[in-house]
């Protein structure tokens, strides 16, 4: 068999214009391809929704590639490593209670098992803004080729419309912001200090709907009660990628 560039691209182009086409209505837009969101995803996948992930930077992974301070591991408490369990992901036990996991790996299964439960991924697009109508709800988001972004370039956006809408932008909590700037009745206090026992403690309380179709997870549900900071401990993000997802599968249902 002869390779044709022409094939190879026409290839590319009509699988993922179909996908994008189809992906213009979906259940859940989560924003954000950090350990939150990805969790997030994969099990509202599992779920059966219809999920679309978007990501503005060319891998998914978030903070999470990183481990701590460029050494990749990454460190899961006792409450949060039946979630390694569930999605494969290996760890060691440093001391009881500290589970050391590799964040390649983690990141790496995180997304295989959205990916293999259905959910799409659409890296390189940034969300710009939210669709709010007359019923007061998200209802959809504006988004927008990241390189765009970046040059600074002056193109009109695309919308997608979705039943629900999770914010896990992280640390900038992009899209509460967004909501919060069109005068809306949500607060955004921002990030505390770090201390990691608190952090963790209460990020899946703060893993909520903050404004009728919207749901924070992960740093982002931090960063808008106004809650500490945890560093390279991610239980609370799997714990809260989980919370997000069962919060907006019932919401769904009912
Ligand atoms: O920051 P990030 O990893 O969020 P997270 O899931 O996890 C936080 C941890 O990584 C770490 C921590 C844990 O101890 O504190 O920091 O809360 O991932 C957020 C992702 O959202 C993307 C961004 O590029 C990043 O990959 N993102 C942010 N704004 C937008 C966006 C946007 N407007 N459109 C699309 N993606």
């Amino acid at each position: 068999m002869e390779l044709d560039e022409v094939t190879i691209s026409r290839a590319i182009l009509a699988t993922q214009m179909e996908t994008m086409t189809e992906y213009l209505e979906l259940d859940v837009a989560v924003v954000g391809g950090g350990p939150s969101g990805i969790t997030c995803a994969a099990l509202l996948a599992e779920n059966g929704l219809k999920v679309g992930l978007i990501e503005k930077k060319l891998s998914i992974g978030g903070g999470m590639w990183g481990g701590g301070m460029m050494f990749p591991r990454i460190v899961v408490q006792d409450g949060a490593k039946r979630l390694l369990d569930h999605f494969g992901i290996a760890s060691t036990e440093f001391e009881p209670g500290y589970h050391v996991a590799k964040s390649v790996e983690a990141v790496s299964k995180l997304t295989a098992a959205a990916c293999t439960a259905g959910a799409e991924f659409f890296n390189l697009i940034a969300v710009e803004d939210v669709v709010v109508k007359g019923d007061g709800r998200v209802s959809g988001l504006v988004v927008n080729w990241s390189p765009v972004e970046m040059a600074g370039l002056h193109v009109d956006p695309l919308t997608i419309r979705c039943r629900a809408v999770v914010d896990a932008t992280g640390h900038d909590a992009t899209i509460s912001h967004m909501v919060a700037r069109k005068g809306a009745d949500l607060t955004i206090k921002g990030e505390g200090y770090m201390w990691a026992e608190r952090a963790e403690s209460r990020i899946v309380d703060h893993t909520r709907e903050v404004f009728p179709g919207l749901w924070v997870c992960g740093m982002a549900a931090n960063a808008v009660a106004g809650e500490c900071r945890m560093g390279p401990i991610f239980g609370g993000m799997l714990l809260s990628g989980e919370r997000a997802a069962a919060l907006v599968a019932a919401a769904l249902r009912s």
